[in-house]
């Protein structure tokens, strides 16, 4: 609070002057020093996230991957490669064979992500952010129709005669190649922000409502998961996180039904689920909302038909999470935080992130702060890494 409230101070003295006028302020009677981005760095040197967001959003910045907080609230695990590496290279020729791994064929094929049968440093290498622009995410856009983040057959289908225009019953190379061209993103000149961008009035807000992340950095690999208690979206049960610590890990997820990304990536995390609910504990933290209507509000939302207000009370909070819950379908309980945010913030999980815990309760993977570093495949390399320690080795095959 005592951050916040100093905050607010140099806030509201750096933004009620244009940048002109506070640099040509005299000292005196200037009721405090002008807060220009640079001021603000100079009072915290320790340079806490929510400062390099904060900063970046006085400079102009419209929030793209690597500015502000994605800066520093990048993954952390503590199964690295080179952790990996000093823990299976017995003959030290710097990569592990099937042999030195040891686990099961399956998983062994998972870590291989590069496929060429061994796991070296390139399985470890993933896209800078998770909403990269590729091929594959232009094919996956355009067929996912009703915004659910899976692709069906039908919306395969709706996809296939959409591109075959001319009614000819097979698509082209041309047809493809010109309906998923890389085509880059237009950057609006330096300092001005895009024409359809959000105001720093409303980035300001959404940063100190919690709206777009929390102000704080969340635990890191080896602290404590920090326990929690909540209600899942059906009313029915209450969930401690101690009480989902076991023998299995625990992978939780943040996210809310106004964050877009969070909806595109309901494929993804259903079928990590699918593929270790055996294996591991899964359940979602429903955090408040990213894009409501009363703050950044997006076209993207509009057009999904996801516009709502910030929720006032918790009652409506669930009601927005249960519809939520009924558009991704996901296949493992969810859990509604607090009005007051006391899980999301303590985890740093808005608008969305990923942990994995370990069965003592540690925390082995953060996640990078969301929508960028938001990449279940990424904590799924983490899983699959620590299952091999926690699961008994005759499990192995
Ligand atoms: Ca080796
Ligand atoms: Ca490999
Ligand atoms: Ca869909």
């Amino acid at each position: 609070m005592t951050t916040r409230s100093r905050l607010a101070r140099l806030l509201l003295l750096g933004l009620a002057a244009p940048p002109s006028a506070r640099a040509a302020d005299p000292p005196a009677p200037a009721p405090a020093p002008a807060p220009t981005p640079t001021a603000l760095e100079r009072a915290w040197p320790d340079h806490p996230e929510w400062l390099a967001m904060l900063v970046d959003i006085l400079r102009g910045s419209q929030l793209g991957p690597g500015e502000g907080w994605f800066k520093k609230g990048v993954a952390h695990t503590r199964f690295t490669w080179d952790a990996t590496r000093s823990a299976f290279d017995k003959d030290g020729d710097g990569s592990i064979s099937r042999a030195e791994f040891a686990g099961p064929d399956a998983d062994f094929a998972r870590l291989d992500r590069d496929r060429d049968g061994r796991l070296a440093g390139p399985d470890f290498d993933f896209p800078a952010h998770a909403l990269a622009p590729s091929p594959g995410m232009g094919l996956f856009h355009a067929a996912d129709r009703d915004g659910d983040g899976k692709v069906s057959l039908e919306e395969f289908e709706g996809l296939f005669r959409a591109l075959d225009r001319d009614g000819a019953g097979f698509l082209s190379q041309d047809d493809l190649r010109q309906a998923f061209a890389h085509r880059p993103p237009s950057k609006p000149a330096p300092g001005k922000p895009a024409a359809d961008g959000p105001s720093r009035w409303t980035l300001v807000k959404g940063l100190f409502r919690q709206e777009i992340g929390s102000l704080q950095h969340g635990p890191r690999p080896d602290e404590p998961a920090p326990d929690f208690a909540l209600r899942t979206a059906d009313g029915k049960d209450e969930v401690t996180l101690a009480g989902l610590v076991g023998p299995r890990p625990v992978v939780l997820v943040f996210g809310n039904f106004t964050c877009g990304p969070f909806r595109g990536q309901a494929g993804n995390l259903e079928k990590l689920h699918r593929r270790y609910k055996d294996r591991a504990t899964f359940v979602m933290v429903y955090v408040r909302e990213a894009h409501p209507t009363d703050g950044w509000q997006m076209d993207g939302n509009d057009r999904a038909g996801v516009s709502l207000r910030q929720p006032q009370t918790y009652a409506e909070r669930v009601g927005v999470a249960q519809t939520c819950g009924r558009a991704l379908n996901l296949g493992f309980p969810m859990l509604v935080d607090t009005l007051d945010d006391a899980v999301g913030a303590r985890y740093s999980g808005m608008p969305g992130r990923l942990y994995l815990i370990d069965p003592r309760g540690k925390v082995a993977y953060q996640g990078g702060r969301g929508p960028f570093g938001f990449k279940p495949a990424e904590l799924e390399q983490s899983l699959l890494l620590l299952l091999r320690q926690v699961e008994p080795q005759e499990a192995s095959k």
